[in-house]
């Protein structure tokens, strides 16, 4: 088996294998292990990634991209308004307020919602994989292991490391203590919204005004300029990360047929963005102080994302801790890569000290735990969960949502019924109420006045929090103890109850599988339409292929006529594909393909047979 694990970025995604020889990381079609998360729609078909990529000047209303923080926001969000303005592409509010994108698709204008879009960038990403390990992906990991190998004993003094993510829309830090097989997460913290892109803006808000003054160019009128440059500037952003000196930005035919041109450099960069850099510090304060720890009981820190190439602020942060920065990690791997510490040159298998490396980031979800907790309620209750420490979140919101547990009635005798709900937080830090059940007292069983501790209008709060290996029956048990009126052993019933989730950001069975269907639907169209244009690739190739050989290989096979014909033919069927030939049904182009194959295949057979011939003498002759 092999584990997959996929990052999935504000700008870039990353997938890495885990087998038992070690990880790797996975290389797309185009030979790049990084995929654009960049979705292209158009009117046959979509196109994800790379190929995205490419069309986000030329398609630039349904070249969707840097959509990854809307997930679960509101339309009406703060966040999303504040980006809205910025996109090339529309936003749309759905019915249920959440942010949903606009684009023209099949001739059609259609509204896909957050969801949608990743789950199109994890049919690509799932696509890369499954090509790469020549098997179909059943299930996406998408966690992050962390593998490592000659850690501290677990009675030894933990290994802290601090590691740090600046990516391209965020930026998070974390304090881990490893000893053998066991990771404690100590602390964490973010800057949700400090990344490589406000660099980027930076240097765009420069060059606008640049070009006012010199150009008389009103740049954030022209949204296909304003994403040029935006492109222009992420390049030198990143060239200043290994020069120095002053560096050109030119964009020929920019605006109203000018080039322009500029120049800037690495000082001048980093005074103009003092002030993201300032931002660097405060994150890296807050774990230390969280963790208590002291800068020289830092065994390491490791950073990865695509900013931290940014000298200014690897110096940041090396300054801050007194020490280098790791760089044994590659930057924009490591995530997917499962945060490698070091190769692993043990003999134990690296799956055997996994954990989740998102984790890392959830503190507080961090014990993956089961919990029961005991009501007494008379009728239907809500529970409401919420993360316990708000202020350590990313997002002002710290909701997680409202449990219904249904069905809930009085006992026969009027008593509250015993109510036993599970919740529990899985290995992605996902929590969830598991299951709900009420207690029913058979008949003949014992009154235990201890157990009525539920007082009517006050519920609402856990009277009691169990292990959840304290099953219904032992406490049944328990209550039969505390009864000193009858000795005969109580029998207890316990009854499933349905529950009603109400996490804000969860999407309907329904919808949701209607939204499986739909990109079911669209994979199958992408499918097609690429055989079309494989057939339509196929019409052309053996036109020029066949005009190669008429004058080449297959001159002495046809009459001078026949070969004329011929010409004429496939010059009428180049000239086809450029006119009403270029947009056709599949069939169209295998029809045309097999007319010309009538012609060009006899001529080929006489070839084959005729260069044959000597051939088969020379068998013929070994043979007699
Ligand atoms: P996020 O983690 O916020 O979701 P992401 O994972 O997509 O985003 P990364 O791939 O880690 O982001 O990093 C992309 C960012 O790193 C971009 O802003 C990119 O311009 C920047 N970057 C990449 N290489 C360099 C470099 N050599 N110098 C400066 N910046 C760079
Ligand atoms: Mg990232
Ligand atoms: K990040």
């Amino acid at each position: 088996m092999s584990v997959v694990g996929i990052d999935v970025g504000f700008q870039n995604c990353y997938i890495a294998v885990a087998r038992s020889g070690g990880i790797e990381t996975i290389a797309n079609e185009y030979s790049d292990r990084c995929t654009p998360a960049c979705i292209s729609l158009a009117s046959k078909n979509r196109t994800i990634g790379n190929a995205a990529k490419s069309q986000i000047i030329t398609n630039f209303k349904n070249t969707v991209h840097g959509f990854k923080k809307f997930h679960g926001r509101a339309f009406d969000d703060q966040f999303v308004q504040g980006e809205k303005s910025k996109l090339p592409y529309s936003l749309h509010k759905l019915d249920n307020g959440s942010a949903g994108i606009k684009v023209r698709y099949l001739n059609e204008d259609k509204v896909f919602t957050i969801e949608q879009m990743t789950a199109m960038l994890l049919t690509k990403l799932k696509e890369t994989s499954e090509h790469a390990l020549k098997k179909p992906v059943v299930d996406l990991a998408l966690a992050y292991g962390i593998y490592k190998q000659d850690l501290p004993n677990p009675e030894e003094k933990p290994r802290n490391v601090v590691f740090v993510d600046i990516g391209h829309s965020s930026y998070q830090v974390s304090i881990a203590s490893f000893n053998k097989g066991k990771l404690k997460v100590l602390a964490t913290a973010f800057d949700p919204y400090l990344g490589g892109r406000n660099f980027d803006e930076m240097l765009v808000e420069y060059f606008c005004e640049d070009f006012k003054n010199r150009f008389k160019l009103n740049v954030k009128d022209n949204p296909r300029a304003l994403l040029r440059l935006y492109q222009e500037c992420e390049k030198l952003k990143k060239l200043m990360s290994a020069n120095s000196s002053d560096l050109p930005l030119n964009i020929e035919c920019f605006m109203n047929d000018i080039d322009v041109h500029g120049k800037m450099n690495r000082a001048q960069f980093e005074e103009m963005c003092a002030h993201l850099l300032m931002r660097v510090e405060a994150p890296l304060k807050s774990v230390m102080e969280q963790s208590k720890l002291s800068r020289d009981e830092i065994y390491a820190i490791e950073v990865v994302g695509g900013a931290t190439r940014i000298p200014a602020i690897k110096e940041r942060i090396s300054k801050f801790f007194g020490k280098d920065i790791s760089t044994t990690l590659n930057a924009d791997e490591a995530v997917a890569r499962g945060c490698a510490l070091q190769p692993s040159k043990s003999e134990s298998s690296p799956l055997q000290t996994q954990f989740l490396f998102r984790l890392l980031f959830v503190g507080n979800l961090r014990q993956m735990k089961v919990s029961v907790i005991t009501f007494h309620k008379k009728e239907p209750f809500d529970l409401e969960a919420f993360y316990s420490s708000p202020q350590d979140l990313p997002y002002p919101d710290s909701r997680i949502g409202r449990f219904t547990i249904q069905n809930v009635m009085a006992q026969p005798d009027g008593d509250s019924s015993k109510v036993k709900v599970k919740v529990r937080v899985n290995m992605h830090g996902i929590f969830s109420v598991s299951s709900a059940s009420l207690i029913e007292k058979q008949k003949g069983e014992a009154e235990d006045n201890k157990m009525q501790v539920d007082q009517e209008g006050q519920g609402e709060q856990p009277t009691e929090e169990e292990k959840m290996n304290n099953s219904g029956s032992k406490d049944g048990d328990k209550q039969d103890q505390g009864a000193s009126s009858s000795k005969a052993k109580s029998k207890v019933k316990s009854v499933d109850l349905p529950i009603l989730a109400n996490t804000t950001r969860q999407l309907d069975r329904d919808v949701l599988n209607h939204f499986v269907e739909y990109e079911k639907k669209m994979i199958i169209q992408d499918k097609l339409e690429k055989e079309r244009n494989d057939a339509k690739n196929a019409v052309e190739e053996y036109v020029y292929d066949l005009r190669d050989k008429l004058c080449g290989i297959y001159e002495k096979y046809v009459t001078e006529d026949e070969s004329n014909r011929l010409t004429i033919m496939l010059e009428d069927t180049e000239n086809w594909l450029y006119e009403e030939g270029e947009d056709q049904e599949k069939e169209i182009y295998q029809d045309k393909l097999s007319e010309l194959k009538k012609f060009g295949e006899p001529i080929e057979e006489r070839y084959r047979e005729h260069e044959g011939r000597p051939r088969a003498f020379d068998e013929l002759g070994k043979k007699i």
